[in-house]
């Protein structure tokens, strides 16, 4: 039984996440995920979306997860490791290099991150929308309002 790891907030999931998981997932026999907690994304200076259990949920529906649980601080991916006897410990590659020092338990591998998609970029178009839409509807409404007077003003 080949075990697989991966941790991540997962917040918005995404195509970039699923791909991550599917990868991983294929390494082995199960993959089993820690998912930040909203206390550990603090220490990350993250502020995520949807709440931890939320966010569990949503990991934990994936087909290819079969086991998720809370990731509280940084030093707990060994005792993981450990713990769950894990024989692979996988990221995406904006991790490259940052847990090697787990080789000495386990293969430590780090792929590919998936392009053009990020809980980032997706909060920035998000937040753009607003704007964008209340600006498009605010100018309609205010030729709806001139094309109104100039009729009123006609009959008066
Ligand atoms: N990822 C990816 N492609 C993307 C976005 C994310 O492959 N377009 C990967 C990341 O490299 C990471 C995983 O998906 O391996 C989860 O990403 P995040 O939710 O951003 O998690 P992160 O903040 O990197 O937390 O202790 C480790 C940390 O908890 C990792």
């Amino acid at each position: 039984m080949t075990t697989v790891l991966t941790y991540g907030t997962f917040d918005l999931f995404h195509v970039g996440h699923v791909r991550l998981l599917k990868r991983l997932r294929a390494l082995g026999d199960r993959l089993i995920v820690g998912v930040s907690s909203d206390e550990f994304n603090a220490l990350k200076g993250k502020k995520s979306f949807f709440s931890y259990e939320e966010r569990l949920e949503i990991v934990a529906s994936s087909q290819y997860v079969d086991f998720a649980f809370p990731e509280n601080h940084w030093q707990q991916k060994r005792d993981d490791i450990i713990k769950y006897q894990v024989d692979i410990f996988g990221m995406g590659h904006d991790w490259q290099g940052k847990f090697d020092d787990l080789s000495n338990i386990c293969q430590v591998i780090y792929l590919e991150r998936t392009e053009n998609v990020s809980t980032t970029e997706i909060k920035q178009a998000l937040s753009l929308v607003n704007v964008e839409k209340i600006r498009e509807l605010e100018k309609s409404f205010s030729t709806t309002l001139d094309i109104l007077q100039s009729i009123t003003s006609a009959y008066t």
